[in-house]
């Protein structure tokens, strides 16, 4: 089949889970076209059947905002008649989905679908914000189909936009191999030279991902245990989160990396994924710490509990329980059997639920189904 896929070209989940499937489908032997404002980042490198198309917006002094969802669509029309692209598959409702529904509009005498994969906060913080609610309500009820990436986040949808239509669900995944193929890539000395437990967190250090609790739950662990936290990514709270390590006087043991294009590297050195968020749909970063044997400590939010299975591959406490969820670091990392045993069951939920090969064929299913 000939794919378009939409997305952002960022760090966030959901760039990351559209490069991957694109990724997935030209190994499947699919033509996959990505439109973007620049190429993902997780597809710098080449692919065999992939093709990159970057929107660029032209600007005039009347525009306050370059109207980026007109460009998009423009670009879209033009990529199906150029390319016989058959389907769209738009990542992340905002604008994305909706361009497509005015792609397939101008392009009436060509058959394409469209699909809408809803993210999270294009819903549970963007969407429901009075000054995209209807445009996103209606594009939701106009797209071919609509997948979410947890069934907490299939019903939030529901409840938030009271949609008649079928939304499936069909959740993030991961290449399990990845972790494998990154065994040896880093030495956990170089951040713990006493072999010290490592807790690490990622995100893009939005308020929605509580940073702030990250560094007062690993100081609340520090006054139990040595240890060395190291934070992956950057965003607006990284100088808070800086100021408050030097504040709490754990800034000694806080490493802070920036952003990294993947985590599995580093993951083989770390003993513990901190993901303390307000929301979060489903928690791409704790499925990828999971897959390389690291359990997750947590928020009891969202999607997190349909991917951490508390008691088993990590813990999951109430958003702000900040003790409760330095109790569960604690006990996990002062116990090595425990701990072990908690890698392996991380390991294993992420192979039998979330794998790559089996989540990436539900979305061919369903292309072929409005084929
Ligand atoms: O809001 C963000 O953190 C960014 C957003 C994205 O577009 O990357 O993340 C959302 O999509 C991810 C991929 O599906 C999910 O794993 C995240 O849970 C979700 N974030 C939130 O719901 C807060």
């Amino acid at each position: 089949m000939k794919i378009g896929i939409v997305c952002y070209p960022t760090h966030g989940g959901s760039g990351v889970v559209a490069s991957e499937l694109a990724i997935g489908l030209a190994n499947r032997g699919h033509e996959v076209h990505i439109i973007s404002y620049a190429t993902p980042f997780r597809l710098r490198s080449f692919h065999q059947q992939i093709y990159v198309h970057e929107v660029n917006v032209a600007t005039y002094p009347l525009f306050k905002y370059p109207p980026y969802a007109l460009g998009l669509a423009t670009k879209l029309v033009e990529l199906v008649e150029e390319y016989g692209i058959e389907l769209i598959h738009a990542h992340y409702a905002i604008p994305h989905a909706t361009s497509a529904y005015l792609a397939k509009q101008i392009l009436r005498d060509h058959t394409i679908k469209t699909i809408t994969t809803l993210h999270g906060t294009d819903i549970t913080l963007v969407g429901t914000d009075q000054s995209f609610h209807r445009v996103i309500k209606f594009t939701i009820e106009e797209s071919d189909a609509v997948t979410a990436v947890s069934h907490y986040l299939r019903q939030r949808t529901i409840d938030e936009f009271s949609i008649q239509k079928e939304i499936h669900v069909i959740p993030n995944f991961i290449d399990t191999l990845r972790c494998k193929n990154n065994k040896d890539a880093c030495l956990k000395t170089t951040y713990a030279p006493n072999n010290e437990p490592i807790l690490v967190h990622a995100s893009n250090f939005r308020p929605v991902k509580r940073v702030g609790d990250v560094t007062r739950i690993f100081a609340e662990v520090r006054k139990q245990m040595a240890a060395k936290l190291i934070f992956i990514g950057d965003g607006p709270e990284r100088l808070f989160v800086q100021q408050l390590a030097r504040e709490l006087q754990v800034q000694k043991d806080v490493i802070f990396l920036g952003e990294q294009d993947q985590m599995e590297p580093l993951l083989h050195c770390t003993d513990l994924f901190l993901l303390p968020s307000e929301q979060e749909s489903f928690g791409l970063a704790a499925l990828e710490a999971m897959a390389c044997g690291v359990p997750v400590v947590g928020t009891s939010v969202g999607g997190l509990p349909e991917v951490v299975e508390h008691g088993v591959s990590g813990f999951l406490a109430p958003v702000g329980e900040i003790r409760e969820m330095a109790n569960y670091a604690i006990s996990l990392l002062s116990d090595p059997k425990k701990h072990e045993a908690f890698r392996v069951a991380a390991r294993r939920r992420v192979m039998d639920l979330y794998e790559a090969q089996s989540i990436i064929p539900q979305y061919e299913a369903l292309y072929r189904s409005l084929l």
